[in-house]
């Protein structure tokens, strides 16, 4: 069992401690057995038909092998010519450097795992229950509280893992400040954040929509989630 640390500033510590991403992970295995037969298929509403191709697209059992990491094989997602030889604003597109930010994405979340017990170590909910967790995504308005726009899963009841496959379109503008909010709804609790991912102004955003067409990674101790973005055209 995993042990959470350091009860009192963690909540704040997540929201920064997680921003930090990392390419191709194998996808999450559900610990409970309940839901695998809701494994990230192509028939999801995230299905941006890229992937019908035989790519990673999560039903790669591997999730333990990390060497995914420096397998390049998968770049082909991301054409042939390299970001860095691109504007600083710019992506590779089909073989071309475009315009990052000022375009539409479709951000996909593949799935969640979290650790046993919350950031104060305690169950996540009464009774030892297990979270119920969904993801809510979106940008942030300029007040840095209310959404701009959203979307959000539906709630995975009881699960320690889950596995949606579902997302929304968004416009990836400049200066923008988009979020990924991990939460677990309990009904006779109240609603508890699991984890965030920010990708907050310019330099963040063409970061996030750098790593287009693979599977992204974001964890700390408490929790891993893994998603992807695809452009839309
Ligand atoms: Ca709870
Ligand atoms: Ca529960």
């Amino acid at each position: 069992m995993r042990v959470p640390v350091a009860p009192p500033l963690l909540t704040a510590l997540v929201l920064q401690a997680c921003t930090t991403l990392v390419v191709n992970p194998g996808l999450v295995d559900d610990k409970d057995g309940q839901d695998d037969t809701s494994q990230p298929t192509d028939s999801g509403s995230g299905d941006t038909g890229k992937d019908d191709t035989g790519k990673d697209t999560g039903k790669d059992t591997g999730s333990g092998d990390t060497s995914d990491t420096s397998d390049t094989s998968d770049t082909s997602a991301n054409g042939t010519c390299n970001p860095d030889d691109c504007g600083s604003l710019e992506i590779c597109y089909e073989d071309q450097c475009e315009d990052g930010l000022d375009r539409k994405y479709f951000v996909t979340i593949l799935g969640v795992e979290v650790a046993n017990r919350n950031y104060q170590g305690n169950p996540w909910d009464p009774s030892n229950g297990a979270p119920d967790l969904y993801v809510r995504l979106g940008n942030l308005a300029s007040d840095e509280v209310s959404w701009a726009d959203t979307c959000a899963t539906l709630v995975a009841e009881d699960v320690y893992a889950y596995a949606w496959n579902e997302g929304c379109e968004f416009v990836m503008r400049r200066g923008a400040h988009f979020r990924i909010e991990v939460w677990d709804d309990d009904l006779s609790a109240g609603q508890e954040i699991v984890g965030t991912f920010d990708a907050n102004g310019n330099d963040e955003l063409i970061d996030f929509v750098r790593g287009h067409g693979q599977n992204l990674k974001v964890s700390n101790n408490v929790f891993t989630m893994y998603f992807r973005i695809d452009p839309r055209f």
